[in-house]
């Protein structure tokens, strides 16, 4: 670059404050960055599209790949890389798709495997990668190897699932996620056997430890692969093996049973033999639902030197503010931040010096980001999911951002029963009826924490039904579309979804938010969550106010001359003092 040039755009970048419009001068791709050890993945952010619920074509109600095809220019325009599509292969849904009839198939209600080839050329096109859901610790009882399974005891597919014979007595208990009953061994009269199922009992357990299922698998992601898919979201894949002389719980796990679920005998072994046969022939990403799993297991699933996965996302933060040993009951004091920010750091650590980590506050299994971890009252919706995002956006993790949080949807919260559609839902529904218990309570509860909460129509305009739809939606809309919409927030500069493009391209261009080290600052502080990323010199600073009253963040620095790189408010000060929910990021000089 010629000299004088070079000097008018350092002029340039000091006078207009280095700020947010002028991110190319932040890109770090001029340093040496040969010691991060740098992958697509890591650099990546996940936006994940709940099928369903994201755009319908054929005006039956339901979303379908079409739907998402015509979506695509939106998905692009918001800068993310990587899509992740909730199963869309052959089901009869009693679970939305998480119980799988045909793995090889699409879903009828979403399309064809012609829809899907166009999907994913179009994604392509536009430079997108798709990582698709691998669902295979159980099939749905509509697949083909389990009428085979049932059919006789000695059908060559019986121990593609687990059965037990009815002549050695019942099997010893195990806790089914689904179940009305809570039960996990289902009986089926025509063989005199039971079948394992942890979750519905239209969801039989797969047999793992049986090396022709392996295969089976394998060659099915091959196909995939094949196609040209980028890489697996596996859901609760760290259940997949079992002790199957299936002994009662053992006492150490003490009552914990999705724990003991998730340490079967053979799991590293299966994992590594997946690497092997299927994963490390292609350049593909995996994230493992890391279901059960402590900081202590992390390493031994997502090591590059184990040859297993890439990455998982833990539960430990989504579990907060629960109260214990209830099923997903609010507690009335809400969370803790001092416990989230112990949470979110830990889990950094894990990871300083290998492996890699995800992030997320959000997905179909979770009600809205922002009214469990924010604040969705009329004043501060727009203001707290902005701040949530921020923190999404700067952790040292790859980053799951869930379709509509961009747009700060929040939760439905149904009155009804009548209302949900959800497996989870309706069946804890029926088990609290029969025991008699406070079903009042319970609906209470599923206000905050049920899953159809995110599960409700994509909001595109104020049009009916959100635009999601020209028939009747599966699943309720949102009566806040009216002004909660992609068509409003694409006029309003500080609309959720603009804000979300900005913080996205911020991150893009600053190789110090994906790698940079993270140092949390004033641990103590209950209301505000402020570290820095480091990278080559570069510093930034993230403070957070996770509460609605102004607070002051106590970090000794002195912000008078740093460049303000994003906020959510119209205007920073550059002090210390926060407003309600503000998110500010500074670049330290
Ligand atoms: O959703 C949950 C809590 O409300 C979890 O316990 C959930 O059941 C668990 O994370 C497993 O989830 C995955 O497998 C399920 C499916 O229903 C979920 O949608 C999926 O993400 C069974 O396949």
């Amino acid at each position: 670059m010629h000299k004088t040039v070079f000097v008018i755009l350092i002029l340039t970048c000091l006078f207009a404050g280095c700020n947010n419009s002028n991110q190319s001068a932040m890109n770090e791709n001029n340093t040496d960055t040969s010691a991060l050890n740098r992958k697509w993945w890591k650099e990546a952010i996940v936006y994940q599209i709940y099928p369903r619920s994201f755009k319908d074509n054929d005006g039956d109600g339901v979303g379908d790949l079409k739907g998402i095809l015509s979506k695509l220019d939106y998905v692009k325009s918001l800068g993310i890389d990587v899509i992740w599509l909730n199963p869309i292969y052959s089901s009869p849904n009693g679970d939305n798709g998480y119980d799988i009839s045909d793995y090889q198939n699409i879903m009828q209600q979403f399309g064809t495997m012609a829809d899907f080839d166009a999907l994913l050329k179009g994604m392509h096109d536009r430079g997108l990668k798709l990582v698709m859901d691998l669902v295979v610790n159980h099939s749905s009882d509509q697949h083909e190897w389990f009428k085979q399974s049932r059919s006789s005891r000695d059908n060559p597919y019986r121990n593609y699932y687990h059965w037990w014979p009815a002549e050695k007595g019942q099997p010893a208990h195990r806790y089914s996620f689904f179940d009305v009953n809570g039960e996990a061994w289902k009986y089926d009269s025509l063989t005199n056997a039971y079948y394992l199922h942890y979750f519905g009992d239209f969801q039989p357990d797969l047999n793992w430890e049986n090396p022709k299922l392996r295969e089976e698998i394998f060659n099915m992601m091959k196909f995939w692969f094949a196609k040209g898919v980028d890489g697996f979201r596996m859901d609760v894949i760290p259940f997949i093996s079992k002790d199957t002389t299936f002994p009662p719980l053992p006492a150490e796990y003490n009552g914990d049973f999705i724990k003991y679920y998730a340490h079967g005998p053979h799991l590293h072994e299966y994992l590594q033999q997946m690497n092997k046969e299927a994963l490390s022939k292609y350049d593909v990403m995996t994230v493992a639902e890391g279901i059960g799993l402590s900081t202590d297991d992390a390493h031994a699933i997502v090591d590059e030197d184990r040859h297993e996965l890439n990455m998982l996302y833990h539960f430990e933060g989504v579990s907060l503010g629960y109260l214990p040993n209830q099923f997903k009951v609010p507690d009335p004091k809400g969370y803790d931040l001092l416990e989230f920010k112990n949470i979110y750091s830990k889990w950094d650590s894990v990871f300083e010096n290998k492996g890699w980590g995800t992030i997320y506050l959000g997905n179909h299994d979770q009600p809205r980001m922002v009214t469990r971890w924010g604040n969705d009252s009329g004043e501060f919706r727009g203001l707290s999911s902005k701040m949530l995002t921020t923190f999404l956006m700067t952790m040292r993790a790859t980053p799951y951002y869930y379709n509509g949080d961009e747009l700060g949807m929040n939760n439905i919260k149904f009155d009804k029963i009548d209302d949900y559609r959800d497996v989870e839902s309706l069946n804890m529904y029926k088990q609290i009826k029969d025991k008699g218990g406070d079903l009042q309570a319970f609906l209470n509860a599923q206000k905050i924490s049920a899953r159809d909460n995110s599960r409700t129509p994509f909001q595109w305009n104020n049009s009916s039904n959100a635009g999601f739809t020209t028939g009747k939606p599966w699943l309720k809309v949102n009566p806040n579309y009216k002004t909660v919409n992609v068509a409003a927030e694409e006029k309003d500069s500080n609309s959720c979804l603009n804000y979300f493009r900005k913080i996205v391209k911020l991150r893009k261009d600053n190789l110090v938010l994906v790698y940079g080290k993270y140092t949390l600052l004033d641990k103590e502080n209950p209301q505000v969550y402020a570290y820095t990323r480091e990278l080559n010199g570069k510093k930034i600073l993230v403070l957070l106010n996770f509460s609605s009253k102004p607070a002051t963040a106590n970090i000794n620095i002195d912000l008078t001359s740093s460049n303000l790189l994003i906020g959510n408010y119209a205007s920073a000060n550059n002090t210390t003092a926060l407003r309600p929910y503000e998110a500010v990021v500074y670049e330290l000089k």
